[in-house]
């Protein structure tokens, strides 16, 4: 085999980690997300260092570029703040006609899909689950399992993220812990 042909993209999937030069990581502990949880008292209660999620991602073309695309792993940790199971921070796109995929790959959790009515529904994810996210939809996962849940994404390299508007107003319903079973409230 020729191995220029391998893997010419200098990046490489390799179980549930991106691999390579052009891989970017980021991480998310709970100083990060000041305001995101429901109970402030067990908030600050948190030790500031505990990890939350890691997003690794792929960026071929320069954040902005119209027509490309990213691809991204996010790993977020089993935990709760209170009754509230960890999640990513959820967002917009800049350009709010931009749609993502995401995708289950390990452990379980719920997507929340808020609509521009504020109208939040859950979408299971679970290894092997697809899920479109169209335009104008915020977005943001959950963990409600006892195990890491990692996911894959898909997404347009000129979309952007628009945190302040969730930041603000949040999502119109929380993933909490009812006497031991996620429920969307
Ligand atoms: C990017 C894509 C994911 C998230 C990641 C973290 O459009 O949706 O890579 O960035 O899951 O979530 P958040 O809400 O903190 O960006
Ligand atoms: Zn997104």
């Amino acid at each position: 085999m020729i191995s220029s042909t391998i893997n010419p993209t200098d990046i490489s999937i390799s179980g549930i980690h991106l691999h390579g030069k052009n891989i970017n990581k980021i991480s998310r502990t709970i100083k990060d997300l000041s305001g995101l949880f429901s109970d402030e008292k067990a908030f600050a209660k948190m030790d500031n260092s505990t990890l939350v999620y890691e997003v690794e991602s792929y960026f071929p073309v320069a954040d902005g570029t119209e027509g490309g695309l990213f691809f991204g792993i996010t790993h977020l940790y089993p935990g709760k703040i209170g009754d509230e199971y960890f999640m990513t921070r959820g967002h917009l796109h800049t350009i709010t006609n931009r749609a993502e995929y995401y995708w289950g790959i390990e452990g379980e959790g719920l997507l929340l899909l808020m609509d521009e009515n504020r109208n939040t529904r859950g979408e299971l994810i679970i290894p092997g689950s697809l899920h479109y996210i169209s335009g104008g939809t915020a977005h943001r996962v959950v963990n409600t399992g006892k195990t890491l849940l990692s996911f894959g994404a898909c997404w347009p390299s000129d979309a952007g993220h628009n945190y302040e508007a969730i930041a603000k107003t949040g999502f119109s319903k929380r993933v909490l812990d009812v006497q031991g079973k996620p429920q969307l409230v």
